[in-house]
């Protein structure tokens, strides 16, 4: 009896094994695992009150067949497989809530001196200085629990990312988006919506990932691989991420630019056509009034909190990203990417 329950259990932890190893693959090969309303879209989101992370390499196989190394902030705790993503997991913190984030440095995989260690550094939000994960103010490096509170002024769109070596390890993938969140508001006071996706803009030269200490020196920036909550989403018919929604439904789309070059985001019907919609937030913090608009420029580090209302009826609407380089402002081959919401 006992001994089928351990037999039991042990094929349990072996099957959760295997499915965690399965997630940490980290494809939702362009669509099919459609968002959903109040989920966030398909990056897991955590509340930052009590959240345990630590730093994983996941190899992800781009549309060109080649293998890149991601290292990702993971969900997981002492467990030692950890619930990984590219981007890292999406943290959520009301108002007056304390966050509490713990980086455990347990098997991650870093560089050696100077650049040893990570950190987790809050991007846009005022927290005290012991808080904000910046080794050159006298943070650590090796582990450590991150507190501090929000107000009002911040619900919206953050971003959270490791502040070591950042030109390597923020392009290795140690970013997400940190929400502040009350209620359904877009912002303190602002309307309410009914649908929310958080969206994370990223990109990649592949020589960053492959570096080692200084060697490329990290001058030039060519990046190859253009992310939406880190799928490629080459066409219309293999978005990023197809979210869901409802005819008439107003969805906030969380912008959270993580990306290092210039970007555009615009919405397209069926036909191709732009689609207005309403800005609330820039950069975390509300606009003085929203603002009717038919694209968002976002600059590396910025953040956007948008609504659009859907049409009656059922159909699609397209956003989508334009990457563009910092001297010309052409847009990259490949530099397009596009993601589907449904409704
Ligand atoms: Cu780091």
């Amino acid at each position: 009896m006992i001994l089928n329950l351990i037999k039991k259990s042990f094929i349990v932890l072996i099957l959760s094994l295997l499915f965690s190893l399965r997630i940490d693959a980290g494809h939702n090969m362009g669509g099919g695992m459609g968002g959903g309303g109040g989920a966030g879209g398909v990056i897991p989101v955590f509340d930052a009150q009590n959240v345990s992370l630590m730093v994983r390499q996941i190899n992800r196989t781009m549309s060109d067949g080649r293998s890149i190394p991601f290292w990702v902030f993971c969900e997981g705790g002492m467990s030692g497989m950890g619930n990984c993503s590219l981007p890292s997991p999406v943290l959520e913190l009301q108002p007056g809530q304390t966050a509490n984030v713990t980086l455990n440095m347990m098997m991650a995989p870093q560089e050696s001196a100077p650049y040893h260690g990570h950190t987790i550094h809050p991007h846009g939000l005022d927290v005290p200085m012991s808080e904000d994960g910046v080794p050159e103010t006298g943070a650590g490096v090796n582990g450590d629990t991150y507190s501090f509170r929000v107000d009002n002024r911040y619900i919206g769109s953050h971003a959270y990312h490791c502040h070591v070596h950042t030109v390597k390890h923020l392009e290795m993938g140690m970013y997400g988006a940190f929400i502040v969140k009350s209620g359904n508001q877009i912002n303190d006071g602002g309307p309410n919506y009914d649908f929310e996706w958080n969206i994370v803009l990223s990109t990649v030269d592949p020589a960053y990932h492959f570096a080692v200490q200084d060697d490329p020196v990290f001058a030039d920036y060519n990046p190859e691989y253009f992310l939406m909550n880190g799928q490629e989403g080459l066409s219309r018919n293999t978005p990023a991420e197809i979210f869901t929604a409802a005819p008439g439904a107003n969805v906030a789309i969380r912008l959270i630019g993580m990306h290092s070059v210039n970007s555009t985001f615009e919405i397209r019907d069926a036909s191709g056509n732009r689609v207005s919609f309403t800005q609330h937030n820039f950069d975390g913090f509300a606009l003085p009034s929203p603002r009717n608009v038919s694209r968002v420029e976002l600059s590396p580090g910025q953040t956007s909190d948008i609504m659009v209302r859907m049409p009656s009826g059922s159909g699609s609407l397209y956003p989508e990203v334009s990457y563009r380089d910092l001297r010309q402002n052409n847009v990259y081959n490949n530099g397009r990417v596009y993601t589907r919401i449904d409704f």
